[in-house]
């Protein structure tokens, strides 16, 4: 079967390939589990800055692998626990999540692909939620992200009807920051990644985390949250070497700590 996730280190950038191409990169229970591994490795890895996540061939990823639900009913616990476990990871990931959309994402394929933190397509790149059309619900944290992403009304009209749309049509939503020709994706991604890899990468940690949280809470516990992240960022190197340039009129050298 071979390396489900391809994973090449590109300077302080690591890459993460979804690797099943001859099934557009759907999403089987052992792809999950080294996602899952390759994630919290990355987590972990001090050298790595950012990571670059896409799909190996003409697909992002075409979601849950449907052939892999049988005969027997599939064990939806167990599925969404895999997932779930994922997505902990993702969301609770240190480090920018830079993802280049390099053709159909659908379901928790299109999941996936929201996860970036800065997300890139591919002109011929698609986007479909897909989950409604096999009577299933969204999953992987799309019920959380895309109303955040797009606002209820369109999330509504995603999720219900699962229109299939462009990279274009993508980036008017929201949904993604940039489509650029197929040819300069990965270039582009690249240098996105290198870019927010090169950045103050703890303090961007704590602003993701920050961006996720505060849609749960009172604007009292925000501010506090706020209050706290930002006593954290405080103490970082980081911050004394960006007064420091801003002081010395230079360019900031962010190590990440
Ligand atoms: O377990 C749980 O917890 C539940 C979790 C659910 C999470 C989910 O992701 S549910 C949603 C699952 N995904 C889908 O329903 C998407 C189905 N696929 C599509 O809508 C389209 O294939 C795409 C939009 C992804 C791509 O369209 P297109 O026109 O580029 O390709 P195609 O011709 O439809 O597909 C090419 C081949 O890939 C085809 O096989 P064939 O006929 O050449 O042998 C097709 O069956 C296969 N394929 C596509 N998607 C999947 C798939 N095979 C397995 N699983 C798939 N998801």
């Amino acid at each position: 079967n071979g390396a489900m996730i391809l994973t090449e280190r590109q300077g302080s950038v690591l890459v993460l390939t979804l690797n099943r191409p001859e099934r557009l990169n759907a999403i089987t229970g052992e792809l999950l589990e080294a996602l899952f591994q390759a994630l919290q490795a990355a987590n972990e890895d001090k050298e790595v800055r950012a990571l670059l996540l896409t799909g190996a061939g003409k697909a992002f990823s075409a979601g849950q692998d449907l052939t892999e639900f049988g005969e027997a009913k599939p064990d939806y616990e167990a599925h969404l626990r895999r997932y779930n476990r994922v997505v902990e990871a993702i969301s609770a990931l240190e480090k920018p999540l830079v993802v280049a959309v390099n053709g159909p994402a659908a379901g928790a394929g299109m999941s996936l692909a929201l996860w970036g933190d800065y997300r890139l397509a591919a002109v011929g790149a698609s986007f479909t939620t897909a989950f409604a059309r096999i009577g299933l619900v969204p999953d992987t944290g799309m019920s959380f992200l895309l109303p955040r992403l797009v606002g209820l009304a369109k999330a509504q009209e995603l999720l219900y009807l699962s229109p299939r749309l462009s990279a274009e049509e993508a980036l008017a939503l929201g949904l993604v920051h940039r489509v650029v020709p197929a040819e300069r994706l990965m270039e582009e991604a690249m240098g996105k990644a290198q870019e927010l890899a090169q950045g103050p990468t703890r303090a961007l940690a704590l602003t993701k985390k920050l961006l996720l949280e505060t849609y749960r809470l009172s604007l009292t516990e925000a501010l506090a949250l706020e209050a706290i992240l930002q006593g954290e960022a405080g103490r970082t190197l980081d911050h004394e070497e960006g007064v420091r340039a801003f002081r010395e009129k230079r360019p900031p050298r962010f190590q990440g700590r």
